[in-house]
């Protein structure tokens, strides 16, 4: 294949020439802790959590896939809007964050129980080493905008994650972002 060229619009994150999903709370039940507060939520509207782009290319090793993701700013009760999160397929492959704007934590975890919180802030970059499933919570009053990278033949594996859930989660309380427990 040419090389190929875009651009990412600084206000709204979107990547041209991408492929937009958008994700709202309906996409995402069972993965809040607070499960009446998700049903609300949907109820009143079912608000878009984030929205994501990427360029449709080959998934394969020797490509990287790469894309830009906007979280909006929220909370289904006290757990502040976040991404599904995710394994990849294949667990030997990393990926690499960079925030563009807003607040926001990397959370982290591997299947033998390690964990790990990075903080995401303008010009912060985050590696995710193979054998991490990663999500990402905005705990600003803004939009977090980051762009993502990751090689072609990853794979996304969501179905650990709605089976066993996320060890941490990323909550407001007292206007203090708190990393809780969940085991
Ligand atoms: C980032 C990357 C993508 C991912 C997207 C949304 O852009 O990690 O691979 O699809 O965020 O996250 P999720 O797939 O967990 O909903
Ligand atoms: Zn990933």
């Amino acid at each position: 294949m040419k090389p190929l060229h875009a651009q990412v619009d600084w206000e709204s994150g979107v990547l041209s020439q991408g492929v937009k999903r958008v994700r709202r709370v309906s996409d995402m039940i069972g993965l809040y802790h607070d499960e009446a507060a998700e049903q609300q939520a949907v109820a009143e509207g079912d608000p878009i959590v984030y929205e994501y782009t990427t360029i449709e290319l080959p998934e394969e090793a020797n490509h990287v896939l790469f894309g830009t993701t906007t979280i909006f700013p929220g909370r289904v009760g006290s757990e502040y809007y976040m991404t599904k999160g995710h394994y990849h397929e294949r667990r030997d492959t990393g990926e690499v964050y960079v925030c563009f704007s807003g607040q926001g934590r990397l959370v982290m975890e591997t299947e033998a129980g390690q964990t790990e919180v990075l903080a995401m802030f303008p010009g912060s970059v985050a590696y995710v080493p193979p054998h991490w499933a990663h999500r990402v919570s905005n705990v600003g009053d803004d939009p977090l905008l980051f762009f993502a990278a990751f090689p072609g033949h990853a794979g996304h594996d969501y179905g650990t994650i709605a089976q066993v859930g996320f060890r941490l989660r990323v909550e407001e309380h007292g206007g203090e972002v708190l990393i809780v427990d969940n085991t």
